[in-house]
């Protein structure tokens, strides 16, 4: 404290000194100076305007003026010095004191505060002893608790392993099923597409069902008026069956009538010779007879001579001539009407005969195998041409003919595709076999008839260059 003060008093002094020369403690020297020269600056200036005529003496004076300033400034300079550094002593000093009343206040306080702290961790120490024991306590109870836990932390781990593994393989399966989802999304939106065209297709049907049933409607009044008609064709071709059993059965009976007559015609043949032959013994026996009139002409000739006596038996022999004249006569009228009777059956015979001829020569059928066109030649040299058969009937009978396949005069030579008879007639009805006409290869043009197959259906288009049998008609 006395050195404090003994430096405050010194301090005290030097600021004394300080304003003595005129400059103030906070370095203000500098600048007094610099005033005061500008001050004998502007006092020289004025005493050089004043007097011209003494400037010699004006300007040593300033020179010597400005030396002493200069002087006096380098002497305040150094004594600054020396203060400033006195000054710098004082203030290290100073420092130095009041740090070590600080450190000792600071000290004071420390001691007072730790023995404050002392106390305080005396009760700590006594209340941590107790919290020890209970501490103590606590760990072996937590040391159950952590084996306890331990084995809780085995469980646990196992208990992870296991939901680890459940975990990736319920990650896997999100993930599948995540890949489901979006395939089901896709297929949503497929099925979605579907559905709305299948709407629109159920709407079309629907309109289709619609139509469908107006026209089942339809279709059920025409099949009722078709079953009507059925059943009427059905009973007329019960008719026609009946029909056609009586015609068969009037075919049998003429068949029957025609071998009869063929039976007759052979009895009447025969008894025709017998005829022939009793007219030629008839004339043999005129013959006689005319024979027997020259004997008896002579014979009455002779009688003639004996008449008176041979008059009675002349009379009787003339009655006797007359009476063979009159039995000649009708046995020659008997015998022209026998002729004549026998004649027209001969002529009706004939006439039979040559029909039946006839017929046989109106169909030929050829036993050996040609072209069409040479089967066609062949028909027109003799007058014919090959079959036309434009009839069921027709068709039915040339089936009942033909063993073999036979050409028949039907071709689309002329136009592929139209078929025409031979007599130049467009083709009305076909007994085609099935599939046929199909003019396989382009090159199948000229018909036959295949008798193995069905009565009506056996009709065939083939190259005309294949060799058949043939059917001419005349
Ligand atoms: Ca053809
Ligand atoms: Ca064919």
């Amino acid at each position: 404290m006395e050195l404090v003060n003994i430096y405050e008093s010194e301090n005290h002094e030097t600021c004394s000194q300080y304003d003595k020369i005129g400059l103030n403690r906070d370095g203000d020297t500098y600048a007094d100076k610099d005033r005061k020269l500008s001050y004998t600056e502007e006092r020289a200036r004025n005493q050089r305007g004043l007097s011209i005529g003494n400037k010699c003496v004006v300007l040593s004076t300033v020179c010597f003026s400005l030396m002493c300033i200069f002087l006096v400034a380098a002497i305040v300079v150094l004594h600054i010095k020396l203060m400033a550094e006195r000054e710098v002593q004082a203030t290290h000093m100073l420092q130095s004191s009041s740090r070590d009343q600080r450190e000792k206040d600071l000290l004071q306080n420390s001691f007072n505060s730790l023995t404050q702290k002392k106390l305080e961790l005396e009760t700590r120490v006594k209340d941590l002893t107790a919290e020890k024991t209970q501490l103590q306590s606590n760990f072996s109870s937590l040391s159950q608790n952590k084996l306890e836990l331990e084995t809780r932390v085995k469980d646990l781990t196992a208990e992870k392993t296991q939901l680890q593994s459940s975990f990736s393989s319920l990650s896997q399966n999100k993930l599948e099923l995540e890949t489901r989802v979006k395939d089901l999304s896709a297929e949503k939106t497929q099925l979605q597409s579907s559905f709305s065209s299948l709407s629109q297709m159920k709407l079309e049907l629907e309109t289709r069902v619609k139509d469908l049933t107006a026209e089942k409607t339809q279709l059920q009044s025409s099949f009722s008026s078709v079953s009507q008609k059925k059943l009427e064709l059905e009973t007329r071709v019960k008719d026609l069956t009946a029909e056609k059993d009586q015609l068969q059965s009037s075919f049998s009976s003429v068949s029957q009538t025609k071998l009869e007559l063929e039976t007759r015609v052979k009895d009447l043949t025969a008894e025709k010779t017998q005829l022939q032959s009793s007219f030629s013994s008839v004339s043999q026996k005129k013959l006689e007879l005319e024979t027997r009139v020259k004997d008896l002409t002579a014979e009455k000739t002779q009688l003639q001579s004996s008449f008176s006596s041979l008059s009675q038996k002349k009379l009787e022999l003339e009655t006797r001539v007359k009476d063979l004249t009159a039995e000649k006569t009708q046995l020659q009228s008997d015998f022209r009407v026998k002729k004549l009777e026998l004649e027209h059956r001969v002529t009706s015979l004939s006439e039979e005969l040559k029909k039946e001829a006839s017929k046989r020569d109106v169909l030929f059928i050829s036993t050996e195998k040609k072209s069409w066109s040479e089967s066609r030649q062949y028909c027109m040299e003799r007058g014919a041409d090959l079959i036309i058969i434009k009839s069921e009937e027709k068709q039915r009978n040339i089936f009942s003919l033909v063993k073999e396949r036979v050409w028949i005069g039907l071709s689309d030579i002329e136009n592929e595709g139209i078929m025409k008879w031979v007599d130049n007639s467009p083709l009305n009805q076909g007994f085609w076999l099935k599939g046929e006409p199909n003019d396989q290869g382009g090159t199948e043009d000229c018909i036959e008839l295949m008798p193995s197959n069905p009565v009506l259906n056996n009709w065939n288009d083939l190259p005309c260059s294949e060799k058949r049998e043939f059917i001419c008609e005349k």
